[in-house]
């Protein structure tokens, strides 16, 4: 099933092959998500984690037209670097990209579809995109949910930012049959805050739980993916009434300049960072941390199982 346009790093190849686990990471994170050099010293960082906790890093991106299963520290410094040059890629965006020879950062739509080409099971991830505020005019839903819907390829996230309608993101993956898995929580997790106001669909309590539930779907011939939403460490979660606050600014902001498209995440993200301080990129980097540790963990007992 290999696509002539992606290219599996060797030491991804090698683990794939003998049935080891292994974990993809997204690139938009890298060069959209935070400044360099923290982007790059997180990738790096997040790529040790994952092996201290026995599986194999696949970082994701487009680069100069090629899809990339695994990237090298360089690739990773030359991705951080060049940051917001490089263009957001989401679906409709990757055949343009590799048609003309360029550079994409994954969102988490790509590196699901790139993830699953190189028959990558699990994905680590920070935030996922969802149904946007307001989203019953604008019908901004972030392809992210798409996805989930049609491929097979677990995403360990730490829920999702109420700079969207965390309710209506529920009802359109239910609609699609996306099971949401509370690790060790009821609660939907709202990123910053452990917990939000909406229930999860099911609360699992151990990486081998959720591996085997995952395991499940695949076998049964069950399209679509799994999300599993793992909160912030406590010691990390912010105020949720100062981030509510910031929140609710940006979204404000964004209707008031007419923001929309592909700009409209970034803008929010971006916006609510400068709005919350340094602090919020601190807890940025150790959730995803946290959702690398969860996801290494359950890919190794994928595999063993
Ligand atoms: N939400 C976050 N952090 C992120 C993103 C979303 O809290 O980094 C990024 C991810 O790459 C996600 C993308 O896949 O934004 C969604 O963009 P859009 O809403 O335009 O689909
Ligand atoms: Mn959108």
């Amino acid at each position: 099933m290999l696509n002539k346009y992606l290219d599996i790093k060797p030491e991804v190849a090698e683990a794939l092959a003998a049935g080891k686990p292994v974990v993809a990471l997204e690139s938009t994170i890298i060069s959209h998500g935070m400044p360099y050099p923290q982007n790059v010293e997180t990738a790096l960082a997040v790529e040790q984690i994952i092996r201290e906790n026995g599986a194999v890093p696949a970082t994701i991106a487009v680069i100069g037209g090629r899809l990339k299963a695994g990237l090298t520290p360089e690739e990773i410094e030359y991705f951080g670097k060049k940051g917001l040059d490089v263009a957001k890629a989401s679906r409709r965006d990757l055949a343009v990209l590799c048609a003309r020879g360029e550079d994409g950062a994954t969102t988490v739509t790509t590196t699901m579809m790139i993830a699953h080409m190189a028959g990558i099971k699990v994905f680590a991830t920070g935030g996922i995109g969802g149904v946007h505020r307001g989203a019953e005019t604008t019908m901004d839903i972030s392809a992210d949910l798409e996805e989930l819907a049609q491929t097979p390829v677990m995403v360990v996230c730490a829920g999702a930012k109420s700079i969207l309608d965390l309710g209506l993101t529920l009802e359109y993956l239910e609609t699609h049959g996306v099971p949401v898995i509370g690790y060790g929580t009821d609660k939907l997790p709202a990123f910053f805050t452990r917990d939000s106001e909406f229930g999860v669909d099911y609360r699992m309590d151990t990486a081998e739980e959720i591996a085997k539930a995952f395991k499940t779907q695949n076998e049964m011939g069950l399209r679509g993916g799994m999300l599993v939403a793992n909160p912030i460490p406590v010691e990390y979660s912010m105020d949720s009434k100062v981030i509510s606050a910031a929140i609710d600014q940006a979204v404000k902001e964004a209707e008031e300049q007419g923001v929309h498209g592909k700009e409209t995440t970034p803008f929010l993200l971006a916006r609510v960072t400068e709005l919350t301080g340094g602090n919020s990129l601190e807890s940025n980097i150790q959730l995803v941390f946290n959702n690398a540790r969860l996801a290494a963990k359950i890919s190794a007992s994928y595999c063993e199982n």
